[in-house]
């Protein structure tokens, strides 16, 4: 096996300088085996090449490094008759969990492919969580019900074992790896910042005589290591150890507390300025390698006062949705006193800010009137600087109200074919409905349910004036015909 580990050893280092031209937070190793007909994992993993031999998994063709994403192929260039064909991929790697809760993963591929993961960092633990069905295939997340896992917990900064099997025949290829995180976040595909490739199986033997840690690539600042106060930072470096590796970042010579994730995520303050950031990471055997430059970070103050970049009110007429050119002080932002409207013909009653800290959904205590433009005043709201900057209604922010709006309305489990079984229903006469929301058109689908009322109802505005004749169109009984016109108003 000594040409084994020679050639082991030359796409090593062909990994590694790859490695070096391409930044970004944590990196995988994708293996492929070419020669190999089928559409079958099986086809990968116990296929032959054409000299009889079993080439999975030592005997890979060639590898190449995967960032940023979980994802072998740009999907701009997938075309139907893609080359190459008769080829599978195996993807070796480490997730580092950046959240401790229940994740869900979803694999899909053209053409099969299967997504094993680990309940730690040992292989042997595998298991299999999502796939496309041998001999299929998927440009969608959710053509088969296998291709979703069920939810895994998962514990923050534990290390675990993941690998990726896929088999292309003919035509298109790809294969691709989504997750959501405990905190709801949908990364699909899913980036590899959490991501480390795979020592073993493949390199065990090579890196059993080559144990030291090492850092690859980095450190370095995501977006920049110039930014403004309040701004995310994400400090990253591509490593190479045996896992379960640890990690610890430094500030200024200091460990950081809870920054013990192989990338480091913060806000920076103006206090950062000048400050310089270093990183730890220890492997399995407890060997230890510490970056040989620093990260400068420099933090400008922030003197912009945030604007309103939209306002818009697009389905719901009650509703006002208003983006902030940045993130805004959370209790100034949530009172609804701090809005109004000009023409001032409602009032607003309440106000959300959203994860993202700058858009806000504000409530009026009456329907907005289509056709009109308002006009959104704000005051009392600042920005997150040290020294918060007033929000400024300059421009103004105009608000058009979408023509189109309908109101529907759903009372369910309710039996009955005639008029009468909806006006002389109680729930119906109370309003106790099950579900409202809005629509752009005058009409509620076919085919929703069995026995139930359903209601729409809102404002028509003729665009000239003239007779109208209504009609209403082909329907299955009563109920869906008077909802609608025996609500209809006309201004
Ligand atoms: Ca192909
Ligand atoms: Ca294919
Ligand atoms: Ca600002």
């Amino acid at each position: 096996m000594k040409s084994g580990h020679f050639r082991i050893l030359l796409l090593a280092l062909t990994s590694v300088i790859l490695g070096i031209n391409e930044s970004n937070a944590g990196w995988a190793v994708r293996y492929v085996y070419d020669g190999l007909s089928g559409t079958a994992i099986t086809n990968l993993t116990e296929g032959t090449n054409e000299l009889g031999e079993v080439m999975f998994p030592d005997g890979y063709t060639t590898s190449e490094i995967l960032p940023p994403a979980f994802d072998v192929r740009d999907f701009s260039t997938y075309v139907n008759d893609a080359e190459p064909n008769d080829y599978g991929s195996y993807i070796p790697a480490y997730i580092q969990a950046p959240q401790t809760g229940e994740y869900t993963f979803w694999v899909r591929s053209d053409d099969s492919s299967q997504l094993w993961l680990s309940t730690d960092e040992d292989p042997i633990n595998k298991q299999l969580v999502a796939s496309v069905p041998d001999g299929q295939w998927s440009p969608e997340w959710d053509s088969f019900a296998e291709q979703r896992s069920e939810p895994v917990k998962l514990e923050k900064g534990e290390v675990y074992y993941v690998e990726i099997l896929h088999k292309e025949a003919v035509h298109g290829d790809f294969v691709e790896v989504g997750w959501q995180l405990p905190d709801g976040t949908l990364q699909r595909p899913m980036p590899v910042d959490y991501v480390q490739p795979s020592i073993s199986p493949l390199w065990d033997d090579f890196m059993g005589v080559y144990t030291d840690p090492s850092i690859v690539d980095g450190p370095y600042a995501s977006p920049s290591s110039a930014v403004k106060e309040a701004e995310l930072v994400t400090l990253y470096a591509d490593f190479y150890a045996s896992q379960p590796a640890t990690y610890q970042w430094y500030k200024n010579g200091a460990p950081i507390s809870g920054a013990t994730l192989c990338s480091y995520t913060f806000r920076a303050e103006l206090g950062d300025d000048g400050n310089s950031y270093t990183v730890k990471v220890t492997n399995a055997n407890g060997q230890s390698v510490e970056s040989s430059w620093d990260v400068f970070l420099t933090v400008f103050a922030d003197t912009v006062p945030p604007r309103i970049d939209s306002a818009s009110c697009t389905l719901n007429p009650y509703e006002v949705t208003l983006e902030f050119s940045e993130r805004v002080n959370e209790t100034e932002a949530t009172n609804p006193g701090n809005y109004s409207l000009d023409p001032a013909t409602v009032n607003f009653t309440e106000a959300n800010l959203l994860d993202d800290g700058k858009t806000v959904v504000l409530t009026v205590d009456e329907m907005l009137q289509p056709g009109n433009v308002y006009t959104v005043n704000i005051s009392g709201i600042h920005d997150l600087a040290s020294s918060p900057n007033p929000a400024v209604n300059d421009p103004p922010a105009k608000l058009s109200i979408t023509d189109g709006m309908i109101q529907y309305f759903y009372y369910w489990d309710i039996a009955g074919m005639t008029t009468n079984d909806i006006l002389d229903n109680a729930r119906y006469q109370s309003e106790d409905y099950d579900e409202t929301g809005f629509a752009t058109s005058l009409m509620l689908p076919w085919g929703v349910a069995e026995n139930y009322i359903g209601q729409v109802k809102g404002y028509v505005t003729p665009p000239e004036s003239g007779d109208y004749t209504c009609c209403f169109g082909k329907r299955a009984d009563a109920k869906k015909i008077w909802a609608w016109a025996a609500q209809r108003r006309w201004l």
